[in-house]
């Protein structure tokens, strides 16, 4: 089928635009609102890549700059519509925000914000602390992780993280509005702080952190207050204990321009969970326990997370100690960085940002920090390394795009937008015109320059995907709410709707817009934040 692929949000006036077309033609045109032509010009052949499987040619229309909607036409072919103007990303923004308060769990919600939307309290039961003898714990609160009902600590620690990041960096952020309660906090603090209540609730006396609370399989596709199966604390790890230590020393900071006490409590929580760190010296990785179907989060050492939380300390307190941890993580993180089979879809696992590899993390803390210490300095190299690979690989297909075809994992918009936030960072160290173009067409991606001519954010696009792999809005037979990032495109195919895929289809349309598809379709808290913290960057 002939189309042309468009971003079908929005555009800031002087980014460079570009369209897709999977056919040739002589000219194309952009057409305003009221169907007069804003720019007529010459499509370039670019040619078929691996990724989409298409023999493309581009439409760049960077020209058109003056506020408005626009579509572009070719032959008889008419894109989607969308904007150019300042505004273009307004809506994106409190979207994207306001999903973490319809993903509340507890009592979080409240029918006057959460509209139909609303769902009663959920998973309010005490926790059994599995394989113990001991007495059932509350940790009643925070944000499910995503299409089902657990509430995961590592996973939270780095949306948290990523929200967090991004305030630090980009403190405008601090103004976005998104209609939640209201209280003495800016609006994305109040919502982070649901989520690191809940985390406080994770940690046991001892200073370690629970991995996970979930029941022990997954719910069917109920309301959340339907899902009344016992709920089970996991196993500690080292993997979320690092992780809280890190995200509690980085709240620290920011919450302690606002409310001092809270602050401090986030302080002597990661200190404590630091301090069994140091206690516990070997890695307490984690596995399911036998029969549990739940998420795992699994990761194989706890090096990059040891990091972080060194970085983070040391960034939140200034002690020497703490910069003196991290530069002991790194000879473990850089080997780790050598295999092979971890070369091969990633960059640098100092610019990793995802729920596994957190070094990236502990870098944006260095960033912050910024003493122009050893460290500060290597971690800035490899921010900027791997900003350069990236514009590299958008030079190897039509669409821009700064991914290769071993990025089309479960989850792959996370990977992209992990890499749109080392763009974000680079451009902040280094300021470079190819950064931001790079970024804008990973942006220009997510949001419908694809080969599946879909944006991967509900409600945002006039070919958003529908059907989230989500159960309230499934179990409610409601449309989805706006602002929930899709995984995207798979070529992994783990569930079994995806694997009526045919084995030879191009990885960029490994995709299929169905709620079965988990593997394909669904949302999580971790792969909004990243885009907010680009958002951010942008604003
Ligand atoms: O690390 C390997 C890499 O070496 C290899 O080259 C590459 C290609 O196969 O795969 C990499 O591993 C992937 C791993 O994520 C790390 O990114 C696996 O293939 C992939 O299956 C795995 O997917 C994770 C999935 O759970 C299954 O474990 C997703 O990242 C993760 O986001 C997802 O998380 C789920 C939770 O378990 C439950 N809640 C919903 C959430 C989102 O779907
Ligand atoms: O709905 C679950 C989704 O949130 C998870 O990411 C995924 C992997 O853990 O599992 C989904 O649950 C499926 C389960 O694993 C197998 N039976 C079908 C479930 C979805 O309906
Ligand atoms: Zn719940």
């Amino acid at each position: 089928m002939n189309n042309i692929f468009v971003n079908q949000v929005g555009f800031m006036p002087n980014s460079k635009k570009k369209a897709v077309l999977n056919f040739k033609a002589e000219e194309f045109q952009v057409i305003d609102g009221n169907g007069n032509t804003a720019l007529k010009g010459a499509v370039s052949h670019f040619g078929t890549d691996e990724i989409s499987g298409e023999d493309t040619y581009v439409a760049d229309f960077s020209q058109v700059t003056n506020q408005g909607t626009y579509k572009i036409v070719a032959n008889d072919v008419s894109s989607a519509s969308f904007l150019v103007g300042d505004n273009a990303y307004d809506k994106l923004m409190k979207d994207v925000c306001k999903c973490f308060y319809y993903l509340r769990c507890g009592h979080g919600m409240d029918k006057k914000y959460a509209g139909k939307y609303y769902h009663e309290p959920c998973h309010v039961s005490k926790a059994t602390v599995y394989g113990e003898d001991v007495p059932p714990v509350d940790v009643c609160g925070g944000w499910h992780d995503a299409g089902d009902f657990g509430r995961y600590s590592t996973a939270g620690a780095v949306a948290v993280a990523h929200l967090l990041y991004a305030v630090r960096f980009f403190p405008k952020l601090l103004e976005v509005e998104f209609d939640i309660p209201k209280s003495d906090l800016p609006d994305i603090l109040a919502e982070v702080k649901v989520e690191l209540d809940f985390l406080m609730k994770m940690q046991r006396e001892d200073g370690s952190v629970w991995h996970k609370v979930t029941t022990f399989s997954h719910a069917p596709f109920v309301m959340p207050e339907d899902d009344k199966e016992e709920l089970f604390l996991f196993n500690v790890s080292s993997l979320a204990t690092a992780d809280i230590a890190a995200v509690f020393a980085l709240a620290n900071t920011v919450y302690g321009a606002y409310d001092k006490e809270y602050a401090k409590l986030l302080l002597e929580r990661s200190l404590k969970a630091y301090k069994w760190l140091e206690a516990n010296n070997d890695a307490v990785l984690f596995k399911n326990a036998e029969g549990s179907n739940t998420g795992e989060y699994p990761e194989n050492e706890d090096n990059s997370n040891r990091f972080w939380a060194a970085a983070a300390l040391f960034e939140a307190t200034g002690e020497k100690k703490y910069y003196q941890d991290a530069l002991k993580q790194k000879p473990f993180i850089e080997a780790y960085d050598k295999q092979d089979a971890f070369k091969e879809y990633t960059g640098n696992i100092f610019t990793c940002f995802g729920w596994a590899d957190v070094a990236g993390l502990g870098a944006l803390s260095l960033i912050l920090k910024n003493d122009r210490s050893e460290i500060y300095e290597f971690v800035k190299q490899a921010l900027i390394g791997e900003a350069n690979r990236l514009v590299k690989n958008s030079s190897e297909n039509g669409f821009g795009l700064c991914m290769k075809k071993e990025n089309f994992i479960w989850g792959s918009n996370m990977e992209l937008l992990k890499y749109l936030m080392v763009l974000t960072v680079a451009n902040k160290l280094e300021p470079k015109a190819e950064f931001v173009n790079t970024l804008t067409a990973g942006l220009n991606y997510l949001l419908g320059c694809n080969s599946m001519d879909v944006s991967y954010v509900t409600g945002n696009g006039e070919k958003a995907f529908k059907n989230p792999h989500l159960r309230p809005t499934f179990a409610a037979k409601l449309d989805a709410w706006p602002g929930l990032v899709s995984g995207g495109p798979n070529t992994g195919l783990q569930d079994e709707r995806a694997q009526e895929l045919p084995k030879d289809t191009a990885p960029m349309k490994c995709y299929i817009d169905h709620v079965d598809c988990y593997s394909l379709n669904e949302i999580t808290i971790y792969w909004n934040s990243p885009l907010v913290f680009v958002l951010a960057g942008l604003m």
